[in-house]
């Protein structure tokens, strides 16, 4: 479809805990080895916590795979196969190590879709070292929580295939909420590493809330409320309403045109 662009949200990026003493006894996984983590590409929308702590699953509500047919995650050479490919959702490896690397994600398109694939890099991130120092700096604030570390994306389609077009608007991505708000009248804290305060309540900012919260909730927010594919239906048929009308408008003219030459002759 020449001219029609259309994109889906996505998320990649990975989360990442320390593993408890009981665990590094039980797992069986190398001695020197101190977290576990996912790296994925999910959706933006999250699945509703099920008790757990809000943020614990970043992403992941809707299904990819009616336009992701595989993802391939390089890992560092120091895992065992480190190619991962995920052919159906969820697309994520799940692993335990102990260092930070470089990961290549290749995103393979469903076949209908005629679409090259695409990659991206994502840095393995295990530490929010800010956290740490500040945990070490204050004995009354828990363990670190896990780390989440996202990017939010955009994959763009230009001139989709008619079919594929169909396809990502019969699947329209789940709306986003509006921007977390915290508890009562707090003002929106955006979540980052790198600010200790944004992931862990210091029992100041929030009324209600203890040292040690965790007060993160990764949001990825867009104006995704409108979902672009009931706009561009509604633009084809404005186009074509005109095109009818433009059509109409020529055979009039042409009418008028012929009369005017068959007077002159
Ligand atoms: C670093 N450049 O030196 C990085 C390399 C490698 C991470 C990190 C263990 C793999 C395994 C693992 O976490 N490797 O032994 O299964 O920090």
């Amino acid at each position: 479809m020449q001219g029609v662009q259309i994109y889906r949200p996505i998320i990649y990026g990975n989360s990442a805990r320390m593993l408890t003493q009981e665990e590094k006894a039980t797992m069986r996984c190398p001695a020197d080895h101190t977290h576990q983590w996912t790296v994925a590409l999910r959706s933006v929308a999250s699945q509703p916590t099920n008790g757990e702590e809000p943020g614990a699953i970043v992403g992941g509500k809707d299904d990819l795979s009616h336009f992701i047919r595989r993802v391939t995650f390089k890992l560092h050479e120091s895992f065992a196969s480190p190619n991962r490919v995920i052919d159906r959702p969820p697309f994520e490896v799940t692993e335990t190590g102990w260092g930070e690397f470089e990961i290549q994600i290749r995103v393979a398109f469903v076949t209908e879709s005629g679409e090259k694939p695409i990659s991206m890099t994502h840095m393995l991130k295990l530490h929010a070292w800010p956290i740490v120092k500040a945990i070490q700096d204050d004995s009354r604030l828990p363990l670190p929580p896990p780390v989440q570390f996202w990017q939010y994306d955009e994959i763009v389609f230009n001139d989709p295939h008619e079919n594929f077009f169909n396809t990502l608007t019969n699947h329209p991505p789940t709306p986003l909420p509006p921007p977390h708000l915290g508890a009562g009248n707090a003002r929106p804290i955006p979540w980052h590493p790198s600010w200790p305060k944004s992931v862990i309540g210091d029992g100041s900012n929030v009324a209600g809330e203890g040292v040690g919260t965790l007060r993160a909730v990764p949001g990825f927010h867009s104006q995704l409320s409108k979902m672009e594919g009931d706009t561009l239906k509604a633009a084809v048929t404005e186009l074509k309403a005109m095109l009818d009308e433009a059509r109409g408008t020529m055979d009039e003219k042409e009418k008028e045109l012929a009369a005017l030459k068959a007077r002159q002759a």
